[in-house]
């Protein structure tokens, strides 16, 4: 395999449920990259890093021993697999949780009922420092895969699975009892980089931050009665102070700001009562302070 330093590897899962944020991600910081044939490796056209396709159970064994140098994962598999990688950003998708579940019937009083029982999981590992941290002595049954079928043929007492919207769980007529870890996509890297790939990982971080920030802002732009511009200029908590600009009609401006997406409804609301007129909200691609 070739050592160059003057490329970063990054590790991405070849096909799953990471694969295309993963990819919008990197799309996103403006990086052009054309796979071709389902190859497992795919060189950037205009930013020096090449993107390597693998197996998200491989990604923290590869970013670890330095075949990739960086590579987008879930932090469940950080956990479990229990490589020496460094969590450089937690990326905001693929959010779920492992948690333990019970059959709907079975009754449960706390995490001591667990004492004695049989788990069947895909994660042995988080399982058991789950177990340790809590003092509870269960056996662990380590299987492939389908963890939710496992109490309704007899393999296990109870099951230890991720879960996201938790349907699976109620079709299985199972109930969630207890949150081993949770989770979300993350950027890892090995221990140390060469001084020119860590260059190129910072300028790589500098536009992920960008991208990830905007998504939390939106840009706000209304026209406002000047007679209320003082109240409504208050309800604009934006970074700075908004840009005000006369409009052609005379007692009124435009007013321009950026607003957390968690409390533009609130905001709307608030504007609306100071009496002003063509709000609009749009997207914010990127955002650097
Ligand atoms: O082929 P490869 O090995 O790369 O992929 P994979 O099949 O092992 O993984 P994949 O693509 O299913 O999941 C990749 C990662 O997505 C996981 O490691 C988690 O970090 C994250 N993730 C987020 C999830 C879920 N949500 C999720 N719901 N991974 C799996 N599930 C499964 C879960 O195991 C269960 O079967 O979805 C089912 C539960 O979903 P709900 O919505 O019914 O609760
Ligand atoms: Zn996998």
């Amino acid at each position: 395999m070739d050592k160059r330093d003057d490329i970063l590897r990054v590790a991405i899962q070849k096909s799953g449920r990471l694969n295309s944020d993963s990819v919008k991600l990197v799309q996103q910081c403006g990086i052009r990259i054309t796979r071709a044939d389902n190859k497992l490796k795919a060189p950037a056209h205009n930013f020096p890093i090449e993107l390597l396709y693998l197996r998200d159970d491989d990604i923290p064994e590869y970013v670890g021993d330095g075949v990739a140098d960086i590579g987008i994962v879930g932090e469940n598999l950080i956990t479990e697999k229990q490589r020496s990688v460094e969590i450089l950003r937690h990326l905001g998708f693929a959010t779920c949780r492992l948690s333990l579940a019970i059959p709907r019937d079975t009754e449960y009083r706390g995490i001591n009922d667990l004492n004695g029982t049989t788990i069947a999981t895909t994660y042995p590992n988080s399982l058991r420092q789950f177990l340790d941290s809590n003092g509870i002595t269960a056996s662990i049954r380590e299987i492939r895969g389908s963890a939710e079928i496992a109490p309704s043929i007899g393999l296990a007492d109870v099951v230890c699975d991720l879960v996201s919207s938790g349907s699976t769980l109620i079709s299985n007529g199972l109930k969630e009892i207890e949150t081993v870890l949770k989770s979300e996509a993350v950027l890892v890297r090995g221990t140390s980089l060469p001084e020119q790939k860590q260059q190129i990982l910072d300028k790589l971080l500098f536009r992920i931050d960008a991208v990830m920030k905007a998504r939390d802002w939106k840009y706000i732009l209304l026209n406002a009665p000047n007679d209320n511009l003082k109240a409504i200029v208050s309800t604009l908590p934006g970074l700075k102070s908004p840009t005000i600009v006369p409009l052609a009609d005379e007692g009124w401006s435009s007013v321009h700001s950026v607003v957390s997406e968690s409390h533009v409804w609130e905001i709307i609301e608030e504007l609306q009562k100071f009496g002003a007129e063509g709000i609009l909200v749009a997207p914010i691609e990127k955002m650097f302070d």
